[in-house]
């Protein structure tokens, strides 16, 4: 196991329901430590860098407008496994093919308005760390429950 920094995204749908304390409630509550996060609304830029490997799909341009259409809550969370932990607790992409128990699959409908956005790789974790934060905003906390989470 290794101890990894991920990069998350509530999306501006997530906001407008409503949604952000529940899924930052799940983040917290499976134990993930948060070590940065903004409210923003993501520019024309950071998007288009954001979502570089999806450009020429058909829903792209869908994609980038919904984005940056409204505010939306980049965070970095830690763990051990954080990527595929964050992955899990959203699942799948598609709502419909999410498991039960899963963010998207209880909160959400539609493969264009699910909710939350997560790294699926430490390469780029770390790429999307650095379009919506600087090293300086990467807080260095001691959070003393880490304890009662890891043996
Ligand atoms: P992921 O968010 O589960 O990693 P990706 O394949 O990386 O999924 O796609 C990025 C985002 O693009 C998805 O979360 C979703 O919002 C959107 N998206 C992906 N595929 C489709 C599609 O077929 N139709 C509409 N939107 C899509
Ligand atoms: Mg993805």
């Amino acid at each position: 196991m290794a101890k990894e920094r991920t990069f998350v995204m509530i999306k501006p749908d997530a906001v407008q329901r409503g949604l952000v304390g529940e899924i930052i409630k799940r983040i917290e509550s499976a134990g993930l430590k948060i070590v940065a996060m903004k409210f923003i609304k993501p520019s024309l830029e950071q998007a288009k860098k954001h979502y570089a490997i999806h450009e020429g799909k058909s829903f792209y341009d869908k994609l980038i407008t919904f984005i940056t259409s409204g505010p939306a809550v980049p965070m970095v969370v830690e763990g051990e496994n954080a990527i595929n932990r964050v992955r899990q607790l959203m699942g799948k992409t598609n709502p419909l093919d999410a498991d039960v128990g899963t963010i998207r699959a209880d909160l959400a409908m539609d493969i264009g308005r699910n909710l939350i956005h997560g790294a699926d790789s430490l390469e780029n974790a770390k790429y999307e760390i650095g379009i919506y934060f600087t090293e300086e905003e990467l807080v260095d906390w001691e959070w003393i429950l880490e304890q009662w989470i890891y043996e």
